[in-house]
């Protein structure tokens, strides 16, 4: 198959998960098009099938703002008809479903048929989306998409219950390969004295609440000898250093902001933490885990389909730190506990295996593009 892959190519999860979507669809021998405003940061594979196409957002004195969605749609239709691709794949409904259905209308007057499928990452329906100001063209591009994923089956339900959706949803879960080569980085260096590892990765956005893992950090480090380590950057980078130094946490903090090799790093590491407000899936959650680092988490959104309390880590309510920091002490404590969680956690990320899900795309893109073959008999 020829797919189109369109995507936000940053740090996010979207990103990433669509990224190696289309690597392991190219592994599959398919012909994968990456469609984005800037090279992937995922994309770090050269291959005869996998192709690049940066979109162009032009300026001009009139456009206050750059009219990204216009831009998109051309080079949509642009690619479809010089490719010739049999189907489009969208991650993140703002603003590449509408963007893709107007692409395919547009290549419809032509006589291309062009089906899209769109994947819902999280943030699209659960922040964004809920602004009342978005939802009629989400829902009107969510119900013209010849199919629908979503990441989680809590995300399906709050994509049902904030819009009218009149198309069927598949829940496909995110997914993690195996790490293939063993690390070469050593513990020591992060932890020069024997301290035990925390470790947290975002994008340091609010949702995030990072500050929580600063204050859940602060009370671990009353009982155990540990580190934080704390990898991504964002808006709330600032405020979070501050309340290290109000916490008097900084001394045993590393912020190492977009580092590439994340998993590396977390995989020294003994325990991760995600207290996010809401979280359609959490994939930062499920990378830590297959390198054998147990989670704990917020109870919220899709997390509990991912890390399952009492055996890949613990789950509390939202801003709940003494219970998390209490969790996070029982198991620092226990070194039995702690290799036995390790093991589990792995054991659990496996549910999550990148052929077998990406096995699942593979046969949605077939039933699409089958759809359409009908259609034109
Ligand atoms: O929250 C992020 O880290 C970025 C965001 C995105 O849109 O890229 O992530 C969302 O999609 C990820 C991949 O499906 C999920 O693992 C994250 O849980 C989800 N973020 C939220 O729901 C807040």
């Amino acid at each position: 198959m020829k797919i189109g892959i369109v995507l936000y190519p940053t740090y996010g999860g979207s990103g990433i998960v669509a990224t190696e979507l289309g690597k392991s669809l190219a592994e599959k021998g398919h012909e994968v098009h990456f469609i984005a405003y800037k090279f992937p940061v995922r994309l770090n594979v050269s291959s005869n099938n996998i192709f690049y196409h940066e979109i162009r957002v032009n300026t001009y004195p009139l456009f206050q703002y750059p009219p990204y969605e216009s831009s998109l749609t051309s080079k949509l239709v642009d690619i479809i008809r010089f490719e010739k691709l049999d189907l489009l794949h969208v991650h993140y409904a703002i603003p590449h479903a509408s963007a893709a259905y107007t692409a395919q209308q547009i290549l419809k007057e032509e006589g291309i048929h062009i089906p899209f499928i769109t994947t819902l990452h999280g943030t699209d329906i659960t922040l964004v989306g809920k602004d009342p100001f978005f939802k009629p063209v989400i829902t009107y591009s969510i119900n013209k998409s010849d199919a629908v994923t979503a990441v989680s089956e809590s995300l399906k339900q709050d994509t049902l219950t904030n819009f009218g959706i009149k198309n069927d949803i598949q829940v496909i879960p995110n997914f993690i390969a195996p790490e293939e080569h063993d690390f070469l980085i050593k513990k020591e260096s992060y932890a020069p004295d024997g301290e035990l590892l925390i470790s947290h990765v975002s994008n340091f956005r609010k949702v995030k609440r990072i500050e929580d893992v600063v204050k859940i950090f602060a009370l671990i480090k009353e009982k155990i000898n540990a580190r934080l380590i704390l990898i991504g950057d964002g808006p709330e980078r600032a405020k979070i250093e501050l309340l290290c130094r109000e916490l008097g946490t900084c001394s045993s903090t590393s912020f190492l902001g977009n580092i590439n090799n994340a998993r590396e790093i977390v995989s020294i590491s003994d325990l991760f933490l995600l207290p996010s407000e809401t979280e359609s899936f959490g994939l930062a959650a499920l990378e830590a885990m297959s390198v054998g680092v147990p989670v704990i988490s917020s109870n919220t959104g899709g997390l509990p389909e991912v890390n399952i309390d009492g055996y890949s880590g613990y789950l509390c309510d939202v801003g709940d730190t003494e219970s998390m920091a209490q969790r996070a002490i029982e198991l620092l404590s226990d070194a039995d506990k702690l290799t036995q969680f390790k093991k589990q956690a792995k054991q659990q990320s496996r549910l999550f295996d990148q052929n077998e899900i990406v096995d699942q795309y593979v046969n949605l893109y077939e039933s699409v593009i089958n759809k359409k073959h009908v259609l034109q008999d």
